[in-house]
C-alpha cells in the first residue's frame, strides 16, 4: 500500500510537472505536492516545571493519513526506555504530550516517530527523529575535574610563570551563561599578600608579580 502511495506520489508529481509547462497557476500545487512528508510541530519546554498546561507539546502528522490508517507511535530514552513515559504520544492524533518535570542534564533531545499502517503495521514513513528543546535552568554549579590541583615552580623562577592551570566543568547547557565559568581564588595559605594570579576565564595560575597584585585585587 505505501507503494501505491509513493507511485500515487509520483504520478501525481509528473502531472504536476506536465501542468507547469502549460499554466502558471499550477504552481501552488506543486509546492503542496512537495510536502508530501511529515508534518510535525514542537514547541520548547522548560527544564524544572511543569509543562503540562503547554501540552500537546508537538504534533506530528503523515500526509499518508490522506488515504490510509495511520497509527502513530515514539521511541527512546523517556519514553519506551528508562525513565519511561515521559512523552506520550496520541496514536491517532499524533498529538504528543509531556507528563512529568524534566531535567534537561539527562532528557534526550530527540523523540523517534514512527507512522505505520494501522493494518499492516508496516512503516508509512522514514523514522523521523524530532527535536524537543527544553530550555535550560542554571541547576548544575561547576565542578572541578580533580578534587586537588597540585603545580611546583622553581625557586629561581620569573614573575609571572605559570605555575599551573586548573580546570572546572558546569553540566548546564554548552556555550550558554548557566555553564560560563569563572575562576577566583578564596584564600591563601599562608595568609597575607597574594602570591598567585589566577585568571578568572581560562583557569591559568601565575606567581603575582609586583604589578599583577594591583590586578589581582580588582579580579578578586
Ligand atoms: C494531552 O494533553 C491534552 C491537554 O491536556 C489532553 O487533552 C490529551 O488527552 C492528552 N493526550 C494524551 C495522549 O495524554
Ligand atoms: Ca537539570
Ligand atoms: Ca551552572
Ligand atoms: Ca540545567
Amino acid at each position: 500500500i505505501s507503494n501505491l502511495c509513493m507511485r500515487l506520489t509520483v504520478l501525481l508529481y509528473l502531472q504536476v510537472l506536465l501542468d507547469f509547462s502549460i499554466g502558471f497557476h499550477v504552481e501552488s500545487r506543486l509546492s503542496e505536492r512537495q510536502k508530501r512528508e511529515w508534518i510535525k510541530f514542537a514547541a520548547a519546554c522548560r527544564e524544572g516545571e511543569d509543562n503540562s498546561r503547554r501540552n500537546p507539546i508537538a504534533k506530528i502528522r503523515s500526509d499518508c493519513e490522506e488515504n490510509q490508517p495511520v497509527i502513530y507511535s515514539i521511541s527512546g530514552i523517556g519514553i519506551d526506555q528508562p525513565p519511561y513515559g515521559i512523552f506520550v504520544v496520541n496514536s491517532r492524533t499524533g498529538e504528543i504530550n509531556i507528563t512529568s518535570i524534566v531535567d534537561r542534564e539527562v532528557t534526550p533531545e530527540f523523540i523517534r516517530c514512527f507512522a505505520k499502517h494501522a493494518l499492516t503495521g508496516r512503516d508509512l514513513e522514514q523514522p523521523l527523529d524530532l527535536r524537543v528543546r527544553v530550555l535550560d535552568i542554571n541547576d548544575n554549579p561547576p565542578i572541578f575535574s580533580q578534587t586537588v590541583f597540585v603545580g611546583s615552580i622553581e625557586e629561581s623562577s620569573m614573575e609571572t610563570t605559570l605555575v599551573m592551570k586548573i580546570i572546572a566543568m558546569d553540566a548546564d547547557e554548552p556555550n550558554h551563561l548557566n555553564s560560563k565559568i569563572a575562576y577566583k581564588i578564596e584564600s591563601q595559605e599562608p595568609a597575607g599578600a597574594s602570591m598567585f594570579i589566577l585568571n578568572k576565564h581560562t583557569g591559568e595560575v601565575h606567581i603575582a608579580n609586583y604589578l599583577d597584585r594591583e590586578v589581582k585585587a580588582s579580579i578578586c
